[in-house]
């Protein structure tokens, strides 16, 4: 059991995680909606404001809170109690990260800075929603840095030896992030702040949207790992058998640390500014950051086979049967990973030149993110949440809300299952993603995208009211976890961290040899960026700022 104070640690970031999950899944539901033509917003709520909401509170918020958490949580585990002064340095992380989430979310409610999550300019914000978001940027990289003392100080001590597979991939996750936020952080202090706040007039657009996706495409990956985290290193715990391959998950994190960040062009194929060349460099590059995940996909198929016949399933498929189906903690996973399966697929589509042009700005996109930072990320975490809240508060995860965490588990399910397949589909047809309900002026012609079962916004919009219900659940379950469910007494009772155990003794040393790994991606980041940023800073054409609202 690892110390009161990392509990408490802990348990705040969870909980502000699952507050702005609450507001953020409300908002959903307001849009699925408004773009069905059923609901007329009061006049002081906007449709991009609550789509900005949506896209903060979920993607930007509810993550990176909830990373924290659970990241802290398995640091102490596996590496120890933190030192006083760590431990301070993660609640000052954790502080400021609240307060720039409450200015940005502030300044969202206040309909001043109705710009989505990606704040495309010249869409113009108040200046505190980007100082905000800077402060968002240095809490996250202060709890970060606290993470990293803990692993040097373990290192330390524990010198010649492989730390343990969690916090190696801690470790991966926190440099992925401390490198690509320097793009967004370049272009919030550099470019958007000055402006916004009237210091210079004009701003360098495809500048600033090349730094935001420098930093926008790792971003996704910032929010997956921890996801394969538990992928590795729980579900075999929960399935009753090892690790199966240390060295395979350690190299398929290094791999995301050189190929996530020089990749970004992948959401600019269709934009001027950017010469094909550089745009087919970093596609080549994207097609290189599938491997870790197909990697990824190997070893769960073979977790799964081995421990189905570890409990003596027979024949080709008979290991299928023997999994813990009626385990939530595993199931949950399952399901997240098996919606990843459409999820990637359809990444490797947007990814391809050509038929980026048939989907780029469409509803397919968000589809697309719906099947993999909705379901496979956040599912992921739901069923993390399942365990890790009563680990940390040291209550019963008691049949009732067993049963429950099964309904809730299975309504997000149908629910995206619905929403995004209408999504995809819609995005197939024409319909436009970042926009209001669009029948363009109601001509006939383009009504007739709608008309289809799976091709309506009816349906999405029974996707998204399932979904919520699905959300209050999970707010109900983890609010009895937090506060209600009674104490565990016995140690059948007591809910553990379900780590595996990881056989290191055929890993190679210089896969924990950061350096290495962080020289290659800089250089991989030189090679695919320097020359195109270059050329956008020396063709700037300034734009002033537009509210569109
Ligand atoms: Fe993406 C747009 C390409 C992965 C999120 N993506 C987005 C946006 C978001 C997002 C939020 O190239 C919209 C941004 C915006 O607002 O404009 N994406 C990819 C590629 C991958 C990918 C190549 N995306 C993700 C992940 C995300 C995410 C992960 C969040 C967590 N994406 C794009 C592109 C665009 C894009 C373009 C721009 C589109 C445009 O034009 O605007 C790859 O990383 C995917 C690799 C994954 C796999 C799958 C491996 C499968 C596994 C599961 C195994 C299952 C098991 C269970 C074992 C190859 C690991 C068995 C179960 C059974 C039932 C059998
Ligand atoms: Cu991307």
């Amino acid at each position: 059991m690892i110390a009161k104070q990392d509990r408490s640690l802990a348990l705040w970031n969870i909980g502000t995680a699952y507050v702005a999950f609450l507001i953020g899944t409300l908002m959903g539901l307001l849009q699925v909606f408004v773009r069905n033509d059923k609901l007329d917003l009061p006049a002081w709520l906007d449709y991009y404001q609550v789509l900005t909401a949506h896209g903060v509170l979920l993607a930007l918020i509810f993550t990176a809170f909830f990373i924290y958490g659970f990241l802290i949580t398995g640091m102490s585990k596996s590496l120890g109690n933190y030192s006083s002064k760590v431990r301070k340095t993660l609640w000052i992380g954790f502080i400021v990260t609240l307060i720039g989430t409450i200015m940005a979310t502030v300044m969202i409610i206040s309909g001043e800075a109705s710009v989505l999550y990606t704040f495309y300019a010249p869409l113009k914000a108040s200046g505190w929603y980007y100082v905000g978001l800077a402060l968002y940027v240095v809490g996250t990289w202060i709890s970060s840095f606290g993470l990293i003392a803990h692993y040097i100080s373990w290192r330390k001590a524990h010198k010649g030896q492989l730390s343990p597979l969690f916090a190696h991939m801690t470790i991966a996750t926190l440099i992925l992030w401390i490198i690509a936020c320097l793009g967004v952080v370049a272009t919030v202090l550099i470019q958007y702040i000055p402006w916004a706040f009237g210091w210079v007039d004009t701003i360098n657009i495809e500048l600033s949207r090349a730094l935001f996706w420098y930093f926008g495409h790792p971003l996704v990956y910032f929010w997956l790992l921890p996801a394969y985290i538990a992928w590795y290193v729980v579900a075999p715990k929960i399935l009753g058998t090892k690790v199966f391959s240390d060295s395979l998950a350690r190299l398929s994190f290094v791999l995301f640390i050189l190929f996530s960040i020089p990749v970004g062009f992948h959401h600019q194929l269709n934009e001027p500014a950017i010469s094909d060349f550089w745009k087919y460099l970093q596609v080549v590059l994207t097609f290189m950051v599938i491997i870790p995940s197909l990697m990824t996909a190997f070893s769960m198929f073979a977790t799964f086979e081995i421990a189905g016949r570890q409990k003596g399933g027979k024949g080709l498929f008979g290991w299928f049967t023997k999994l813990p189906w009626h385990d939530i903690r595993f199931t949950s996973l399952f399901v997240a990973m098996a919606f990843f399966i459409p999820g990637g697929a359809g990444g490797i589509i947007n990814a391809s030149f050509q038929m980026n042009e048939m989907i780029h700005n469409t509803m397919w996109v968000v589809g697309h993110f719906h099947i993999t930072v909705g379901t496979p990320v956040a599912m992921t975490f739901m069923g993390l949440t399942f365990w890790l809240v009563p680990y940390l508060t040291g209550r019963q995860f008691t049949k009732p809300l067993k049963k429950l965490a099964f309904i809730q588990i299975i309504t997000w399910a149908v629910g995206m299952l619905l929403m995004s397949t209408a999504q995809h589909i819609l995005g197939l047809l024409g319909a436009p993603r970042r926009t209001a309900y669009t029948g363009y002026n109601n001509h006939p012609s383009t009504l007739e995208w709608f008309d289809g079962i799976l091709s309506n916004h009816v349906t999405m919009a029974v996707g998204g009211s399932i979904l919520f219900l699905s959300a209050l659940m999970l707010i109900y379950i983890v609010v009895q976890l937090m506060f209600f469910a009674p104490k565990a007494e016995t140690e059948e009772e007591f809910v553990d961290f379900p780590m595996a155990e990881s056989d290191m003794s055929g890993t190679p040393k210089w896969l924990e040899n950061w350096w290495i790994w962080i020289g290659i991606a800089v250089l991989l980041i030189i090679a695919a960026y320097a020359i195109p940023l270059t050329h956008l800073i020396q063709h700037s054409i300034g734009s002033i700022g537009f509210r569109t609202w």
